[in-house]
């Protein structure tokens, strides 16, 4: 039996699997990853640079001019045929989780319904400052409509952020209680989102990572398919 029918006889088989993805998940789509040593975003950008509290502190219009940038390449592209597959899943009966990494809304474009975006939306803007009611979709001021001060900001989570307690419990709880994970193109390097796939190595269910490279999760998991997430995805979860 090859792989990938391994897989598709283990998913058959489960009513709860969870999607848990990354960067490499939207590559496809033609958006770039972060720490790819060509073409990532951090390989010639520095993080703490453009996404640290500290850099829109230092200097705003820098950091808004790199996430312009990002979501001009986003409205660019759309989902590809592995967000579509895991969204065709739970068309066809599955309670699917997707706990994603990544702000580009594409998991929720292509019609996945349950998706928990730990690091934030891209599109949106929120007041710096906190203002409650201040989100809405990015716009060319950077005035927060509700204190009136130059203070917005993409509504995404930046190094030294907290994520979002009830996003990261919510999504803790799906983890813990599938009986299927798939791990999908992320280097496994930024926690918390991390720790939730860790966690889930501990519980006995299938794990099935999708990544052209190896990472920290690799060693521990059931498969790995060493390849793209949407060259994989179609063949895993199609009729
Ligand atoms: C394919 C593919 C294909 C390619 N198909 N696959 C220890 C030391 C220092 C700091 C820390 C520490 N432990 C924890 C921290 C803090 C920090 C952290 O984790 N740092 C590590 C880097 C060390 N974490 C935080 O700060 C978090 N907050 C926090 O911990 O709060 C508590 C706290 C408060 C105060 C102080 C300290 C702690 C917040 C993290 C927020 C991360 N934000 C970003 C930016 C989001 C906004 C934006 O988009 O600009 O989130 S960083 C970036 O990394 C982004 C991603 O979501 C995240 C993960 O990256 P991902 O998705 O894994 O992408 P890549 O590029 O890394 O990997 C892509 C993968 O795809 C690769 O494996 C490829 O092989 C693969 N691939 N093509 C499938 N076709």
């Amino acid at each position: 039996m090859t792989k990938i029918e391994q897989v598709r006889r283990l998913l058959k088989k489960s009513q709860s699997p969870v999607f848990f993805t990354g960067a490499g998940m939207s590559k496809e789509s033609g958006i770039p990853t972060f720490r790819d040593a060509i073409d990532g975003l951090w390989s010639d950008n520095r993080p703490e640079d453009l996404a640290t509290p500290s850099a829109f502190h230092a200097d705003p219009a820098k950091v808004r001019a790199f996430y312009e940038y990002r979501r001009a390449t986003i409205r660019d592209c759309e989902p590809n045929a592995g967000h579509l597959a895991i969204a065709a899943l739970e068309n066809s009966g599955f309670h699917v989780s997707v706990v994603t990494q990544n702000v580009d809304g594409f998991h929720e474009a292509a019609g996945s319904s349950k998706v928990f975006a730990l690091h934030g939306n891209i599109m949106e803007d929120r007041c710096n400052e906190g203002c409650p009611g201040s989100h809405a979709m990015g716009r060319h001021s950077g005035i927060c409509p509700v204190c009136k001060k130059d203070a917005l900001r993409p509504n995404v989570v930046w190094f030294g952020e907290s994520l979002d307690d009830d996003l990261l419990l919510r999504s803790t709880v799906a983890i813990m209680t599938c009986d299927i994970l798939f791990i999908i193109g992320t280097s496994g390097l930024v926690y918390p989102a991390a720790g939730l796939a860790d966690l889930a190595m501990q519980r006995g269910f299938p794990v099935i990572e999708i990544n052209p490279e190896a990472t920290p999760f690799t060693e521990q998991v059931d498969i790995f398919l060493p390849g793209a997430a949407a060259k994989f995805l179609p063949k895993i979860c199609g009729a």
